[in-house]
């Protein structure tokens, strides 16, 4: 994998037909560790501060796709004017740009749950007809019993689409993520 560049509206390079994988979800979700962990690398910039990516990178995987690492939604102490800053870049990226993403990971904390930003932006994917799977991230911090209760509420709220539970610290969900990826 190879970073290819920050993005911070339409950018040209995403007309050239290479397929993108969005990995959208709120900040400090684990987005950016998912990342390297699916790509065995360290390339990605993670952060224990919420809030730090302020624009959309991209990275060249395999020669063959782009893996998308947009903004976290939902920081709470970034100001009013940088919040609305980053959401306008998320949705015209997702949104209202001329450009098709291959497939769309939406990451959730399965030990939070869906927050009122994670219910906005499933409707928003809904509403757009976007090709999505929804990743159920950090299971590790979880026992047997919590893990059941909190998947049983994520699958009552987001019907029938695809879920797979994951963990970059115990390497849970990998394989059926990377399969979903590149199928
Ligand atoms: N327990 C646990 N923590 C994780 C996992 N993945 C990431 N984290 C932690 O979550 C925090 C935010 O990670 P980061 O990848 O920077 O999140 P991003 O803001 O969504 O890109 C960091 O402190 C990570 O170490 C995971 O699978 N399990
Ligand atoms: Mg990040």
């Amino acid at each position: 994998m190879k970073f290819v560049r920050g993005i911070v509206s339409d950018d040209p390079i995403l007309g050239n037909n290479i397929p993108q994988i969005a990995f959208i979800g709120r900040s400090n979700v684990g987005k950016s560790t998912l990342i390297n962990t699916l790509t065995n690398s360290k390339i990605v910039r993670t952060s224990s501060f919420p809030g730090r990516t302020q624009e959309i990178n991209l990275f060249l995987v395999n020669n063959s796709h782009y893996f998308v690492d947009l903004p976290g939604y939902g920081f709470a102490r970034a100001s009013g004017a940088g919040r609305e800053k980053i959401s306008s870049l998320i949705e015209s990226y997702l949104f209202n740009s001329l450009y098709e993403q291959k497939k769309i990971i939406f990451i959730i904390d399965a030990s939070v749950g869906m927050t009122d930003g994670d219910k906005a932006m499933l409707r928003d994917l809904e509403d757009n007809h976007k090709d999505f799977i929804i990743v159920t991230n950090k299971v590790d911090r979880m026992n047997q019993s919590e893990y059941h209760k909190k998947i049983t509420e994520i699958k009552n709220t987001v019907g029938a689409h695809t879920i797979i539970p994951f963990s970059s610290t115990k390497k849970i969900g990998v394989k059926p993520l990377l399969s979903e990826i590149f199928n």
